[in-house]
């Protein structure tokens, strides 16, 4: 069986813990939460694994591992339906994915994690939150053009691309963010979370 290593809180490892409820893949579960130099993350064993120290990361029972919640996205993904078999839509379900780790992460989330993490609490300047809304608010409205015209960000079938970014605008209020008067994107968060086999930010193996 696979462990994963994941941050509860975290909507990079949720993508993660998301998609393989969708697939019905079992795994053990390692929670990594944030604890400064204390974090599990920190540990020499970890680093091996993962010199940058990060979560989300799938340990095989081989002994390789796997980081980068995207990459691990498109390991358990491919064959299965969330990856569009047209060349076309697979190519802007990649899109999505790439401005979601380029553009929305690192402003959307980051803004989030800004509040709710004590540790972050040297980015709070008044220029920074500043900045951080406006880059996140550029990011948003560029899905809701999206998805005013379409049911999903790579066209109208479900792919990794709404699980992908599906983790931190579903909870882009944290980081006093507006999505709901976003029609396009409150419709689609919707969506997402009626689809058979969607589970909560607060669910883990285990848990029902
Ligand atoms: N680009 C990476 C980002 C991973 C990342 O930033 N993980 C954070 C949580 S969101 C983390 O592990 N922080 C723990 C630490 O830095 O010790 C991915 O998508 O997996």
């Amino acid at each position: 069986m696979i462990t994963l290593f994941s941050m509860p809180s975290s909507g990079n490892s949720y993508k993660v813990r998301l998609l393989l409820a969708h697939l019905n893949i079992d795994y053990t579960h390692i929670a990594a939460e944030y604890d400064g130099d204390a974090s599990l993350t920190r540990t020499s064993e970890f680093l091996a694994k993962n010199p940058t120290g990060k979560v989300p990361l799938v340990a095989f029972e081989s002994g390789e591992s796997l980081s980068e919640s995207n990459a691990i996205l498109h390991y358990f993904g491919e064959g299965t339906r969330f990856v569009p078999s047209d060349r076309l839509s697979r190519a802007k379900m990649y899109q999505w994915m790439f401005f979601e780790q380029n553009f929305h992460e690192g402003t959307v989330a980051v803004r989030s994690a800004v509040y709710v993490y004590p540790q972050r609490e040297m980015d709070r300047s008044p220029q920074r939150l500043a900045d951080l809304l406006d880059g996140g608010n550029r990011a948003l409205d560029i899905m809701e053009v999206q998805l005013q015209q379409t049911a999903y960000l790579a066209g109208e079938e479900f792919t990794l691309a709404d699980i992908c970014l599906y983790g931190y605008t579903h909870s882009a209020s944290r980081g006093g963010f507006d999505v709901e008067s976003r029609s396009g994107i409150a419709a689609w968060l919707k969506r997402v979370r009626d689809e058979p086999g969607h589970v909560a930010l607060d669910w883990l193996p285990g848990r029902e």
